[in-house]
């Protein structure tokens, strides 16, 4: 008998092999060739897929009837794509905030629309609430091993394209989920060796002020424009990580993760939303090049990877927007 699209959709991956591209212009500024893992030609724009992918895979094997998921977009988006795949109804909770692309890319979706609260955190807990409902459950855009796990998927894809150990892996840290991910892969390929430069934006810095008090901490508000990164309390995961992985908590700007998005259009023809500009402002604004002159990345740093982590809440006149914002135009 043939399997329906919906049994097929429980045991095949949701997520793309993604590109690992050698980019010249990046390599230009880092003074060290540069390698940027694609995330954002995931079929739902970020690297998200990979975690709530395996996640939804697994609730809808055990009989989940109806999926809910809090999210700043990016997380939402594919639950909603899992949830379509699965023939799952699913309802996403997001912040007031959300652009207008983002509820419609939703809705396109065939999931239902929430808007609560100004923040993650707020829409976080409508979220919890509907998710005590009979046959919902709550699909966590950061916080659980089954999202971590599902992102080790990266790395073993950059070890298969590389073979050999970068010399450094700079990402964006939100809720720290993909950190999570990332630093677990890292050890479970035997690359516990290289260092995570783990970016956050200015305001949005809750894995930052953790590293530095050595407890979590909870942001008072989220400032940044980077949305995104917006959780104001990081999962206590991502905070242990630091024990088992080499991670260098970096806080850039606002301006230069808008700056940085700009000169990666210009240069990769590609457009990110702030999230992903944090990551890439680590190597626009000179950041790399500081931490490795005052020694913290090893003595030669033969290559880096730039986890392009995407993002859908982004379009040409929102970037003149957010320049605009932050007095750069
Ligand atoms: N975004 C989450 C959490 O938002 C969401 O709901 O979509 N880069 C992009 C493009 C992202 O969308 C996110 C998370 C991150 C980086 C950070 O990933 P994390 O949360 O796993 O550290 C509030």
């Amino acid at each position: 008998m043939e399997s329906s699209p919906a049994d097929h959709a429980k045991s095949e991956p949701f997520h793309t092999v993604t590109p690992l591209l050698e980019s010249w212009a990046l390599s230009q500024v880092a003074g060290v060739p540069v390698f940027l893992k694609c995330e954002n030609v995931q079929p739902t724009g970020s690297f998200k897929i990979r975690g709530i992918g395996h996640f939804c895979q697994e609730v809808a094997k055990n009989g989940c009837r109806h999926l809910v998921c809090s999210s700043g977009g990016n997380a939402g988006i594919s639950a909603a794509y899992c949830a379509r795949k699965l023939g799952i109804p699913a309802t996403i909770v997001l912040p007031e905030s959300t652009s207008l692309q983002v509820v419609r890319r939703l809705q396109g979706e065939g999931a239902e629309v929430q808007l609560a609260g100004k923040v993650w955190d707020e829409a976080n807990l409508r979220a919890q609430e509907l998710a005590k409902r009979d046959g919902w459950v709550n699909v966590p855009p950061f916080d659980h091993p089954l999202i971590w796990e599902g992102h080790t998927s990266l790395v073993r894809e950059l070890k298969a394209a590389l073979g050999t150990p970068p010399g450094a892996l700079v990402l964006a840290v939100g809720g720290g989920g993909l950190l999570a991910g990332v630093s677990a892969g890292l050890v479970e390929v035997g690359w516990q060796q290289v260092p995570i430069v783990a970016v956050e934006t200015r305001g949005a810095h809750s894995f930052n002020a953790a590293v530095e008090a050595g407890r979590l901490v909870t942001l008072p508000s989220i400032t940044s424009v980077a949305k995104c990164l917006g959780a104001k309390t990081v999962a206590a995961r991502a905070l242990a990580c630091t024990r088992e992985s080499k991670i260098l908590s970096e806080v850039v700007e606002d301006r230069e993760a808008v700056d940085a998005m700009q000169r990666f259009l210009d240069d990769e023809r590609m457009l990110v939303e702030p999230a992903c500009g944090a990551a890439l402002a680590a190597v626009y604004s000179g950041l790399l090049g500081r931490l490795q002159a005052e020694g913290r990345l090893g003595p030669a740093l033969a290559s880096v990877v730039v986890v392009v982590c995407g993002g859908n809440s982004i379009d040409s006149r929102e970037l003149q927007a957010l320049r605009a914002q932050l007095g750069r135009s």
